[in-house]
């Protein structure tokens, strides 16, 4: 099949006519639990572009929630998946094993932050890899409680839901959730009480006094958490935070869980996000940007942690698929060859020299954040006053997508717009992606 052109084209309006038709048929056999952010159908896509069923070609600014690292069907994982399938497609690793899951492993444990011994389990989603990080860190700590923080995402599972932060549209209505996770006050320097300055301490004295005054530090097990928070915001702690949770947890024998799902696989810049603190977790959850868009998840960590469960502690049917293996083999392989983590940074470069000058001359631009190709606006009532602009932010997000760019939004008060383009997409796609978010902003801004 040939390449898909790296360029929007536009046939019809969006969502178009087809679209528009399948959205009602959707609604009549998908639950209603099951939301759609844009409701163009897709039938193929390339790079950094989806074509949808009318014939439009959509810019992609979202990587399917930063999976698509390696650019959408890239060649190499096409044609890794491909011969995989044609050779087996399932065994259960754990009934009768193959080369692919333990390659995988060795990749994570030499790629993850730490020149330390390191073992590696893998998985589907990365709900289950959090759920089986805290697993391990109960098992081998033989201590209960877990800390997560405000504006936490870990999953939707019901250990990751008790994890996450955020009640509306994740947790309402559905708990009881697990028990034994408390919650810490996040570094989230815009919106810091003290300010931006005081937060790193302030931010740290808290979650130490929450730690200690209502769990206990004897009973901790784990301190799981994002480097980069991701659905919450994009929230980026400010330098030294993470690295000083770190050495407390040490301190205390409790293990730092880094969540590196959203962040991992070259997306910040640095293969993980922990490295830009020096953080060397204990524990690694990864998934999405894996395996190039097939699922696979994982958890990786010190031998003496992962070894402590007892065999059949740990596993599941189809967790480290031999399909999902190849194509995590091949995505590892182009981040390498192709030194997306430096393209990460070069497109950083890009999108915050523009995103600044947006914010010069926006003042409902109210932050501008964000490390490599994981970037974000945090949009605010302007004129100096930083209440959250949701409703902005949903008319920018609704311009860009009738414009033919696939935006996502994310944050606790649902006012910020975030950047996950492919690593891979060329930089007039990302222009010209970055110009239509400009002309969103203007015009939602005139009518607001
Ligand atoms: N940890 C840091 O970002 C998934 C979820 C979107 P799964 N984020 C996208 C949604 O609305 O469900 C995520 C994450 C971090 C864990 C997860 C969970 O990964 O593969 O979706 O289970």
């Amino acid at each position: 099949m040939t390449a898909v052109p790296q360029q929007r084209l536009l046939r019809t309006e969006i969502p178009g006519p087809q679209s528009v038709a399948r959205h009602r048929r959707k609604t009549t056999a998908v639950s209603a639990g099951v939301g759609v952010g844009l409701p163009v159908y897709i039938t193929r896509a390339g790079g950094g572009i989806l074509v949808d069923v009318d014939g439009n070609h959509l810019i992609d600014f979202g990587s399917g929630i930063a999976v698509t690292t390696v650019g959408n069907a890239a060649p190499r994982v096409v044609s890794a998946v491909t011969r995989q399938v044609a050779d087996f497609t399932h065994t259960c690793f754990m009934v009768t094993p193959y080369d692919g899951y333990v390659e995988v492993c060795e990749k994570l444990n030499a790629l993850t932050p730490g020149d330390h011994e390191k073992r590696s389990a893998l998985f589907n989603s990365g709900a289950e890899a959090v759920e089986n990080a805290v697993k391990i860190a109960r098992h081998a700590t033989g201590r209960p409680a877990v800390i997560t923080f405000d504006h936490a995402y870990h999953g939707r599972t019901n250990l990751t839901m008790a994890l996450t932060a955020k009640a509306r549209p994740y947790k309402d209505g559905f708990g009881p959730f697990a028990g034994e996770i408390y919650r810490a006050p996040m570094a989230y320097p815009l919106r810091w009480p003290g300010g931006s300055e005081a937060c790193a301490q302030q931010a740290f004295d808290a979650f130490v006094d929450t730690v200690h005054t209502q769990v206990g530090e004897a009973r901790t097990a784990a301190v799981v958490i994002e480097p980069i928070q991701g659905e919450g915001g994009f929230i980026v702690p400010p330098p030294g935070w993470l690295r000083r949770v770190a050495d407390w947890c040490r301190q205390h024998g409790i293990l730092l869980i880094a969540d590196e799902i959203q962040t991992g696989f070259c997306r910040t810049g640095d293969w993980f996000a922990a490295e830009h603190e020096q953080v060397v977790p204990d524990l690694v959850t990864t998934a999405k940007g894996i395996a190039g868009g097939l699922p696979l998840a994982a958890v990786t960590g010190r031998a003496d942690l992962m070894d402590a469960v007892g065999t059949g502690g740990l596993g599941g049917t189809y967790g480290g698929n031999p399909v999902s293996c190849a194509a995590a083999l091949a995505a590892i392989e182009i981040m390498i060859e192709e030194n997306l983590c430096g393209r990460a940074r070069e497109i950083e470069r890009l999108f915050l020299a523009r995103l600044h000058d947006l914010a010069s001359r926006y003042d409902v631009i109210g932050d501008v954040r964000g490390r490599g190709a994981m970037l974000a606006v945090e949009l605010v009532t302007g004129a100096g006053d930083l209440t959250p602009n949701p409703a902005l932010t949903a008319a920018v997000n609704a311009r860009c997508h009738r414009a033919g760019l696939v935006t996502l939004t994310c944050g606790t008060y649902g006012n910020v717009f975030r950047f996950l383009p492919p690593l891979t997409a060329p930089d007039a796609l990302l222009t010209e992606g970055l110009d239509i978010f400009e002309s969103a902003l203007d015009a939602a801004r005139a009518d607001h």
